[in-house]
């Protein structure tokens, strides 16, 4: 968001260890131990979809999201709060088990039905891709910035059909624009 907005930043990596993010430190910050944590001058936030909003009111201008009240703003919010609250919900929770159940512990079974959950948001994003370049036409949004992240984590944990179709071309074009080659410059290959 910073970049499609032009807006200086700071990244700041964090200890992403299970004791530092219990510790007290951390937990001021996010009280459920989890990252991103935003921090903007006398805002401090977590929850990403909700730093997304808060750059928007406050630098937008209004570029990236469609006027209140209209059509096109339901239908950001709705693709909006579907990336992170549905879609990136059974990915997130792929990591958590593999990461609390390492190597043999894991449940193939557990893992299957977040990854068939995962699938069906890929199906569905692809349908709603089908003649359109962007989630709300030609036009990039801050939705198209919340979707990125769940189709970069979905094709990081292999879900094939997330490279594939028309959501394989939504990323390939993602993936051309000057804010996500600098937001992403110092990612593993892997995560790109
Ligand atoms: N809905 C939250 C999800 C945050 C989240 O799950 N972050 C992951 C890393 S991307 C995390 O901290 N996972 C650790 C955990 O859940 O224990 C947001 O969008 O900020």
């Amino acid at each position: 968001m910073c970049e499609e907005l032009g807006l200086p930043y700071e990244k700041v990596a964090v200890d992403f260890s299970p004791a530092y993010r219990a510790s007290p430190e951390w937990r001021a910050l996010n009280p459920v131990g989890k990252v991103p944590v935003l921090v903007d001058d006398d805002v401090t936030m977590f929850e990403s979809g909700a730093m997304v909003e808060h750059l928007l009111d406050r630098y937008g201008e209004n570029r990236l999201r469609p006027p209140p009240g209209t059509a096109e703003r339901a239908a950001y919010l709705q693709w909006s709060w579907f990336s992170e609250a549905t879609f990136a919900r059974p990915l997130g929770e792929i990591v958590n088990h593999r990461r609390e159940f390492p190597g043999d512990e894991a449940i193939p079974a557990v893992v299957a039905e977040m990854e068939a959950r995962a699938v069906l948001c890929v199906r569905a994003l692809d349908a709603a891709l089908a003649h359109r370049q962007y989630l709300l036409g030609d036009e990039f949004t801050a939705a198209d910035v919340m979707m990125g992240y769940s189709v970069m984590l979905a094709r990081a944990l292999g879900i094939a059909e997330a490279r594939a179709g028309h959501v394989g071309a939504y990323y390939d074009a993602m993936e051309q624009r000057p804010g996500y080659q600098a937001a992403t410059a110092d990612l593993p290959a892997a995560w790109r």
